[in-house]
């Protein structure tokens, strides 16, 4: 029993000892497998970190070229932007000169015959009479109805107005000062360090906001808000050509600040003396000047920073204005920026020198437009004045007297003739008398001789070819000033 018991527990050692080894070598060529895939594996993670790396690459130099992509992209939009915005500008450039040059002339019948009069009959008349020596300042006068019968026939806004023109050197504060009559806020008057103003503006009271560029043959454009407010002396530069050839003047009608300011419409010019340099300033003096003259009263802006005191310039071009009919009131600007003690002096010294220069003013105020502020005046204040300049000017009445001025130039000049030539008839009469009482010698061939030359000369001052330019002017006055009613009437 014990010998079976025996060989069982060895046949079962020996079985163990097989088992064991059996699994021991499949273990061991598990784990050898094992290896060979761990080592396939690392392997293929190399390969793939390797891969990983290469295409990370290709992502970063993507992405590098898609940065510079964009950067490009924004550059060109840049460019894009620019460029529609020239080709907005263009546009909108090309438009207002189109516009311009295809306004229809506002036709007004009254106008038409006063200019047909004038620039036909009235000038055979003044070419064939020689009597006014002044003639050339009567054209001008006329010339100056004719301007102010076009203005009011293209913006009947003008009509009753009376007109106030502000000018002054560049800079001096003349746009900042109209805007201030302004109750629209959003509506300035383009205004800058740098000349600004290049074209006058009158500026109307009126129920609501508008703007119009009149054009050369006297139509009319409107004009946006935004565009106005680019109209400054470099915005006129940038067209290849003077714009002012073309609009020499705008409108701007808007609602004021103040009812009591209802009669007035103000006209904004550009500085008088710009410096010299490119483009269209030179002009300047002219094109205010011209606007100046027409205007009923005058508020002159000095800018105080610079010079403190009027400069001689100013006085000289106030000179050449002709102040006998306007009213002037000077504004010594940017008060703000001197203290009390000095503006009282300068306002002594502008108020000397005006004297000194024989130049009427009516005030001086030391005033600053920014701060709507008077810090004090010499004459009347500013708001005095500018109260006093609120009165309804129906602009026929004044159309029509400085026609009458006109030609009362003329008759007046006639009679001095007429006076002169009877004077020299009396006497040469006179003479002749004398000669046949006292007799000439003994030869009386020689008498009559001398006689006849008389009777010549008397003839050479009858006062008939006097007495018909006479009837020829009072005859042009009639038809001139009918040619002015009849415009009004057509307003
Ligand atoms: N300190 C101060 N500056 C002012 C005053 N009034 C105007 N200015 C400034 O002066 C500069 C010129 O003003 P504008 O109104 O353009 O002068 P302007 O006379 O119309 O100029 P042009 O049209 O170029 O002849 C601007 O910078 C204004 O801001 C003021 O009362 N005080
Ligand atoms: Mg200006």
């Amino acid at each position: 029993m014990s010998d079976y018991k025996d060989s069982r527990l060895n046949v079962l050692d020996q079985l163990a000892k097989k088992q064991s080894s059996y699994f021991c070598f499949r273990r061991k060529s598990l784990y050898q497998q094992t290896e060979v895939c761990i080592a396939e594996l690392d392997d293929r993670i190399d390969k793939c970190a390797t891969e990983l790396l290469g295409v990370q690459q290709d992502l970063d130099t993507v992405k590098a070229s898609e940065a510079r992509l964009e950067a490009d992209l924004k550059e060109r939009q840049g460019e894009v932007d620019a460029l529609s915005l020239e080709n907005a500008e263009l546009t909108s450039k090309s438009q207002l000169v189109s516009s311009l040059l295809s306004a229809k002339p506002l036709h007004n019948e009254g106008l038409r015959e006063f200019k047909e009069i004038l620039y036909g009959d009235f000038l055979d008349f003044a070419n064939e009479e020689s009597a006014l020596a002044e003639e050339a300042k009567a054209i001008l006068l006329l010339q100056d109805i004719e301007q102010r019968m076009e203005e009011v026939a293209l913006h009947p806004g003008l009509y009753k107005k009376n007109v106030v023109a502000i000018g002054g050197g560049f800079s001096s504060g003349k746009s900042t000062f109209a805007s201030g009559f302004f109750e629209n806020l959003e509506l300035q008057l383009p205004i800058g360090i740098e000349p600004v103003t290049a074209i006058p503006t009158y500026i109307i009271p009126d129920s609501e906001s508008h703007i119009f560029g009149f054009s050369r043959s006297g139509g009319r454009v409107p004009i946006d808000v935004q565009m106005y407010k680019k109209m400054s002396h470099d915005y006129v530069k940038s067209f290849s050509f003077n714009l002012r050839d073309i609009m020499p003047s705008m409108v701007v009608g808007t609602p004021f600040i103040d009812e009591k300011f209802k009669h007035i419409a103000l006209v904004d010019t550009p500085g008088y003396n710009p410096a010299e340099s490119e483009g269209y300033t030179d002009k300047d003096k002219a094109v205010a000047s011209k606007h100046l003259k027409t205007a009923n009263a005058l508020i002159w802006v000095v800018g105080v920073d610079s010079y403190g005191t009027i400069p001689r310039s100013d006085l000289m071009f106030l000179e050449s204005l002709d102040l006998s009919e306007k009213e002037l009131y000077v504004v010594a600007n940017k008060a703000d920026l001197k203290a009390q003690s000095e503006l009282d002096e300068i306002l002594d010294g502008m108020q000397e020198m005006l004297e000194d220069y024989d130049v009427p003013f009516k005030g001086i105020s030391a005033y600053s437009v920014i701060n709507q502020t008077e810090y004090s005046f010499r004459g009347m204040p500013l708001g005095e004045f500018l109260a006093s300049q609120n009165k309804s000017v129906p602009s026929r009445t004044k159309l029509t007297e400085q026609l009458t001025v006109v030609f009362q130039m003329y008759l007046d000049a006639f009679e001095d003739v007429v006076k002169n030539e009877s004077f020299m008839n009396k006497q040469l009469h006179s003479l002749g008398l004398d000669i046949l009482s006292l007799g000439l010698d003994e030869d009386e061939s020689e008498e009559e001789k001398v006689l006849e030359r008389i009777e010549q000369l008397k003839k050479s001052f009858a006062n008939s070819e006097m007495a018909r330019l006479v009837e020829t002017a009072k005859a042009l006055k009639i038809r001139m000033n009918s040619s002015i009613v009849n415009m009004f009437g057509e307003l």
